[in-house]
Parts: C-alpha cells; structure tokens; sequence
C-alpha cells in the first residue's frame, strides 16, 4: 500500500478522573471539596492507590506511603478502596464505549483506547465523539473524564492528560512535530522512572532532544525499544486498537536440584526469581495486583496461596514481601520442598511498546 493511500485514523483515550477518590467523593457529599485519599490507612504500610485534586496540592500522589501522604496533609480522608464498585462503574463506560466502536481496548478499569475511524453512529468527527463520550460517562455515573484525540494511540494517550480533568485535548498531524518537541521525556509511551533517568543522563529532557539521536544509538541503549522510540517521537505509532488483552497472569517457577526444608534457601529462590519477574515486568510495563506462591511438597502435592493487593506492584522487594508472607501460610520447611513458583495477575498496563 502505498503512503498516501493510509487512512489516517482516528483513536481516542479516555481516561477518568482522580478515579476512585471522584467515586468516593460522588457517594458521600460530605467528601466533596476536601482533600481524600484512597488507599492503605496513615498509621499502616500502605500506600495511597490515588487522590482526589484537592489532596494532590499537598504533593500527594499514587503510590505513595499513607503515613507520608498524612504527614502532608493530616486532615486528610482515608479511604478504603471499594473494587466491587470501581469495577461496576468500569462495566458502565465499556458500555458507552461499545456504542460508538468495538474497537475498545481497556487498559485499566479507568480507562481505555478505542478506534472510532469508523464508528457505529458514522460521527465524521473523532472529537465530536469525543465530547459525547464525555458527556455521557457524566450523565451515566455523575464522574468526570478526561479525553484524548489523535491519529495513533501515543499521542492519543498523552493528549488526555494535558487537560485533566475533565479536558478534550486533540492533537492533529498538523500539530503533532511541535507537540512532541515540546512534550518532556518522561511523557513518553513507555518511559517509566528508570529510563527517564537514563534519558537525562543522555542529555535527553524532551521530545526535541530525543529526535535528534540516531536509531542505531537508541537501540544501542535501550534496546528493541530504541527503534519504537525513534519513530513515536516522529509521530509514528502503527499499533492497532487490539480489543482484548489477553494476557492474564505472568508466572516463573523452579523446580529444584533437590528438595530443601531451609526456610532461609527457598527465600533466596524466591529473591532471584522476583528479581526476574521484576525484569520482565518493566520491559512490558505491566503491574500486577495479586501475587501467588506455589510450593510442591516432595510428595508433589502442590498448594497455592495468594493475595490481593489494593495498589499494583512491578518491583522485586514488594513481590518478595508478599511472597514471604504466604510462605509462611504453607507447610515449606515443616515438608520438604521441590519447587517453587511466584505467579502475579490481575495485571494492568498500558499498551506495552513491546506489542508493536
Ligand atoms: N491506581 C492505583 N495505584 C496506582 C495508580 C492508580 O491503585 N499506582 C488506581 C487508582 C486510580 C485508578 O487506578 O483511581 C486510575 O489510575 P490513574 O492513573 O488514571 O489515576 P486517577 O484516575 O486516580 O487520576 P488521574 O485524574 O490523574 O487519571
Ligand atoms: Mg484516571
């Protein structure tokens, strides 16, 4: 096919807004207006899941320590998350989604890609669907949502958060180039804190830096992902809107070179292999909610145990931690063991690069 015969597409991201606080806030009016956090409680080793606006001005953010979000702002509301209804209100905008496309691919519960070059209602306009979508998702749930509207998911993506909340944000081919010189590096598609770092110290703070590498050199320092890099940053991003994620769990187990009962060895297994779950997990920018322990007994009887975790991990000390702690919710070391295996699912991520 040639170039010009390529029909530009038209994608758009939505995303909510300061997601579960707005819902906390929606469901009890008592909320509204103050600084909320959802998440672990202040005096717990949790972590803030998210915020509502109000308790962002202190500094808070996802991701954070309670007990540091409380030392910010200690009038603060802590709340427990409530899944059950977050998950509930996900179903509700899939469901306008699906009026205008199929083309829905969810990233999180909060938000999503979808593909309206062609559309269900024939709306010639992306951000004119767009600003109904928006519309509606208020109308449905009483929550405000931000958009994004572009010709590729990149863009897209990042167009979304330039007007939080409750913006529409439309970048055309036209204003693409400024835009992504403008835009500073950690923005990028997958661009997580370890490769800004690496970024900067490159001398690369934004998209006009970046477009001024050689391929050859990016792939040198960052891999595969070198060569998606150089062409997003010159607006290219060819990914499809793919409907389903379909991966659901990722997983590593070991069987070993003979059985142990040393409770101190089947920690230094599990380390190591947190460690390269943690790997994988940043090269795909995947995180995961529920971390499981398999253990086969030398009799090969095999258990599972699991946990679900407000807030997604990707890095090797948290998955540790939690594997320790199931660990101990087996008979390891009492019986011997031949195998040992650390799964996580209830993944979330956003359209990997790595998928291109
Ligand atoms: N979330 C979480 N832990 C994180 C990040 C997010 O548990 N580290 C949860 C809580 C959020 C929801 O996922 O409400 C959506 O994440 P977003 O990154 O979209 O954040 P928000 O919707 O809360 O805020 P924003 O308005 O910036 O999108
Ligand atoms: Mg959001």
């Amino acid at each position: 096919m040639n170039e010009d015969d390529k029909k530009i597409r038209k994608i758009i991201h939505v995303d909510m807004d300061a997601f579960y606080a707005s819902v906390e806030q929606r469901d009890n009016p008592e909320l509204k207006g103050k600084p909320v956090i959802v998440g672990g409680p202040p005096n717990s080793r949790g972590v803030v899941a998210t915020c509502s606006y109000e308790a962002r001005k202190y500094g808070i953010h996802s991701a954070m320590p309670s007990s540091t979000a409380y030392r910010l702002c200690p009038q603060a509301i802590f709340i427990r998350p409530r899944f059950d209804v977050y998950e509930k209100i996900s179903g509700q905008i899939r469901e306008i989604f699906h009026e205008y496309t199929d083309l829905v691919e969810p990233l999180s519960l909060d938000e999503a890609f979808l593909d309206v070059t062609e559309n269900k209602k024939g709306i010639p306009l992306a951000t004119e669907v767009a600003r109904e979508l928006l519309k509606k998702i208020y109308q449905k749930t009483g929550l405000t949502a931000s958009a994004g509207v572009s010709f590729n998911k990149f863009l897209a993506k990042v167009a979304s958060d330039v007007n939080k909340p409750h913006g529409l944000t439309v970048i055309t081919p036209k204003k693409a180039a400024q835009f992504i010189d403008l835009l500073p590096i950690g923005k990028f598609y997958g661009v997580g804190k370890v490769t800004e770092k690496k970024m900067h110290s490159l001398g690369i703070k934004t998209g006009a830096d970046l477009r001024k590498v050689p391929e050859e050199e990016l792939i040198e320092h960052f891999g595969k992902v070198g060569r998606f890099y150089y062409q997003i940053v010159r607006g290219i991003d060819d990914r499809e809107v793919t409907p389903h994620y379909t991966r659901k769990s990722i997983s590593q187990e070991i069987t070993l070179d003979k059985d142990i009962n040393d409770r101190r060895q089947m920690e230094h297994i599990l380390e190591n292999m947190a460690r390269s779950l943690e790997e994988y997990l940043e090269e795909k920018h995947i995180k995961g909610r529920t971390i499981t322990l398999k253990v086969k007994y030398y009799n090969f009887k095999s258990i599972t145990r699991s946990i679900t975790i407000p807030e997604p991990v990707n890095n090797a000390a948290m998955i540790m931690k939690y594997a320790a702690v199931l660990l101990d919710k087996t008979d390891a070391g009492k019986i011997k063991v031949r195998l040992l295996g650390i799964g996580l699912s209830n993944l979330q991520t956003p359209a990997s690069p790595a998928n291109i």
